[in-house]
């Protein structure tokens, strides 16, 4: 069994970018997921609570060999293990790791308050749609159309491209998990 899935990374405290390498380190030793893609780093604008400083954020593409809930329930396990803590929505955080399609795309996975496939925010939200789309050109969902069509629509969201290059193994994964 292998999944296809996007996670959507952001960081705007302690370090932002030694806080996603320190992530996607700690995703890339675990033997149950293959990361395919990484993107490029943006620095973006708060969305939701504005009174924090602004993000980096990127996406990964991968395989995984978990069903979506049990994917859900490690990648809270790796926030807290990188030291999230969770204060109100929307705070600032040193890591946010967000599970944001699983396999089909076009496709409803799952609808609840505790996990909706794919993510109810992700046509809303510049930081997601443009890293995805450099590493998944036509990426589609259903009834909305290419993805592509919908950044247009989205104000008051400012997204830079960095040259932000991610690092290798900054934690120690053999010992977690
Ligand atoms: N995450 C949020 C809320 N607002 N804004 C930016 N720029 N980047 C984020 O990752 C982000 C956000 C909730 O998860
Ligand atoms: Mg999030
Ligand atoms: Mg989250």
């Amino acid at each position: 069994m292998s999944n296809k899935i996007i996670i959507g990374c952001g960081s705007n405290q302690k370090n932002p970018l030694k806080q996603l390498n320190r992530a996607i380190a700690l995703i890339s030793g675990k033997k149950f997921i293959k990361i395919n893609k990484i993107s490029p780093i943006y620095k973006t604008s708060p969305i939701g609570f504005s009174h924090q400083p602004f993000f980096l954020n990127c996406v990964v593409s991968a395989q995984v060999k978990l069903g979506p809930h049990l994917l859900l329930k490690k990648l809270l396990i790796f926030e807290k293990f990188l030291g999230r803590q969770r204060t109100f929505k929307n705070a600032p955080r040193v890591i946010d790791l967000d599970l944001l399609t699983f396999n089909n795309f076009n496709k409803i996975i799952t609808q609840n308050p505790i996990l909706t496939i794919p993510h109810p925010e992700l046509l809303n939200r510049k930081f997601t749609i443009t890293p995805i789309l450099d590493i998944e050109k036509f990426f589609r969902l259903s009834s909305k159309g290419l993805i592509q069509n919908h950044t247009r629509v989205i104000k008051n969201q400012v997204i830079i491209k960095t040259k932000k290059k991610l690092r290798k193994s900054l934690v120690n994964q053999k010992t977690f998990c």
